[in-house]
């Protein structure tokens, strides 16, 4: 049988004792470890009743057995669907009634919630960092070699959740060789092979943790540090053993905090990535003169995987993201049609890379992707006569807080909604550790509400990190003559 994805990634490590995975306790699961693991697994979505085609819904901690949960998802020929682990319920609600999953598998001290929440269809297994979960203790009993399930390169492999600018989050459709051509792409551009350590420190329900990291390192089969989550400490003490890392801004602003971060700390690393939001000139030009090493700026996103990436051996220009990855294009756009050299226009893709459409919502397909094959990404950016891209701005409204989107529509509805509340504007303002940060200006028609009031009000239905961390209560808000609310106003106003 033939799974494209699984094959590349996965199959042939069946016999590699080399180590895969390095956990936070110092245990090490060598590859052949790890691919028996997947196949206990996917024994066990088989028996929870996935058949190919069907949805996995995956909120759950980082760990081995989560990695390996993916493997089986693959190997099983089921669409695997991770969710960020900050959801409240109420997002949750969403993503499970839109993408009506066969299993859901989350942490272990949510099971009855997510019970509450799933249809009578929906089976829930769970995982916890004791291995005390219901997936992983099915899982132990199981054989530990599974019959693939055949996949072929269109199929559906994972659909990841990304917000919209109307406020409704979409599922990106990404097929087996999506996934697999921009991992191919990666590996041979960023040269990873066995003899790579990685330091991941990024959490692994997003396409830069799971697919950009993950996947390239199994495809080369190289080694992983797998950190729980991002602490600079660890990161400093792991660096020396490490030859790669991939993060978002604020993990070089974080390390560019510690004292010890010198040549000689990272005198074994070959390559520093860093994508997901921009990079500050500064932040890249500090951290040569701190390390030597010039930063890797590359640029994606969930519905194209990476787009985009400064090159390994050329000139690593900080301010841009570099030129098209092979196999990708890359059209700077005025309503479709290519700009000259240098002017701005909207940035346009089109490759292997691209997703199959958004689940469900074929007008918002059509509107995103063109039938020439080009996706509208709504970034905004200028091309090199030589193909170098920057990117000046955004036409979508979204800020960008420690790497993660957050679109001020949802929250600006989740405000409204307070009873008291006559309109909000959320925009985005400039914070030193997260790059950008979250605030919300109110008008009201309730003169007991007060800021703290809205946030109470407001908080139950948003994850943590899309909370205003300010609310600022005007009479009305600032519009042009067009009516339109001026977010660029609010942003001069309230920048410090
Ligand atoms: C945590 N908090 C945040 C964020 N993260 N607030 C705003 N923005 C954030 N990104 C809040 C918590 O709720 C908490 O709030 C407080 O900050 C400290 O939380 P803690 O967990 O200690 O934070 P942390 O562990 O230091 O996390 C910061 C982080 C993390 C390491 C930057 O956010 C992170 O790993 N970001 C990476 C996101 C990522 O992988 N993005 C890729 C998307 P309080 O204390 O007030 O309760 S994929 C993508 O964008 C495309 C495809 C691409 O190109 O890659
Ligand atoms: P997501 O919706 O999570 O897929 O995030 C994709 C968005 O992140 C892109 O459309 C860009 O706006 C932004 N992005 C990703 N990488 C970069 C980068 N290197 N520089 C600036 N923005 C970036």
């Amino acid at each position: 049988m033939t799974n494209t994805l699984y094959d590349a990634l996965f199959a042939q490590h069946a016999q590699n004792d080399a180590p895969f995975l390095t956990l936070d306790d110092g245990g090490t699961l060598s590859y052949a470890a790890f691919i028996a693991r997947v196949a206990q697994i996917a024994h066990t979505l088989v028996d929870a009743g996935v058949h190919p085609g069907d949805r996995i819904v995956v909120q759950a901690p980082k760990l081995a057995d989560t990695i390996a949960l993916y493997g089986a998802a693959v190997q099983a020929g089921a669409v695997y669907l991770p969710l960020n682990t900050a959801y409240t319920e109420s997002e949750l609600r969403y993503f499970v009634d839109d993408a009506t999953p066969k299993l859901v598998i989350c942490d272990a001290k949510d099971q009855a919630a997510f019970e509450g929440l799933c249809a009578q269809t929906t089976q829930v297994l769970s995982l916890a960092a004791d291995g005390s979960g219901s997936l992983s203790r099915n899982a132990d009993e199981k054989p530990q070699q599974f019959e693939t399930v055949a996949r072929g390169e269109n199929d559906l492999a994972a659909l990841l959740y990304t917000s919209g600018t109307t406020g409704r989050s979409k599922g990106a459709m990404l097929s087996h060789k999506n996934l697999l051509s921009n991992a191919q792409s990666l590996t041979d551009l960023w040269q990873i092979t066995k003899t790579d350590r990685l330091i991941h420190a990024l959490p692994i329900f997003h396409t830069h943790g799971l697919f950009v990291a993950m996947n390239t390192a199994l495809l080369a089969g190289g080694q992983v540090r797998f950190m729980a989550s991002f602490d600079a400490g660890t990161m400093i003490d792991e660096l020396p053993k490490s030859t790669l890392l991939m993060g978002v801004p604020t993990f070089y602003t974080r390390l560019l905090n510690e004292a010890q971060l010198t040549p000689a700390l990272v005198a074994n690393m070959r390559l520093f990535v860093s994508g997901s939001a921009p990079l500050l000139a500064e932040t890249h030009t500090a951290f040569e003169a701190r390390t030597g090493h010039r930063i890797l700026e590359r640029y994606g996103m969930t519905e194209t995987n990476m787009i985009t990436s400064n090159p390994y051996y050329g000139e690593r220009v900080a301010g841009t993201v570099g030129y098209a990855l092979p196999g990708t294009e890359v059209e700077i756009t005025n309503n479709g049609v290519p700009v000259a050299p240098g002017e701005i226009g909207m940035i346009e893709v089109r490759g292997d890379n691209v997703f199959q459409g958004y689940w469900n919502m074929p007008e918002k397909t059509a509107e995103e992707l063109r039938d020439t094959g080009f996706f509208i990404t709504g970034d905004l950016g200028t091309k090199t006569e030589d193909g170098r891209i920057t990117i000046v701005g955004r036409q979508k409204d979204l800020i960008i807080s420690g790497g993660y989107n957050i679109y001020p529509k949802e929250i600006e509805d989740v405000i409204n909604d307070v009873p008291g509340v006559v309109e909000s504007a959320v925009f985005g303002v400039p914070h030193p550790d997260f790059g950008e940060s979250v605030l919300a200006a109110v008008v009201l028609d309730d003169r007991a509400l007060t800021a703290a009031g809205i946030a109470a009000s407001v908080e139950p239905h948003l994850a943590r990190f899309k909370h205003p961390r300010r609310y600022v209560i005007l009479n009305a808000l600032p519009r042009n003559t067009m009516g339109k609310v001026q977010k660029n106003v609010l942003r001069a106003n309230y920048s410090d």
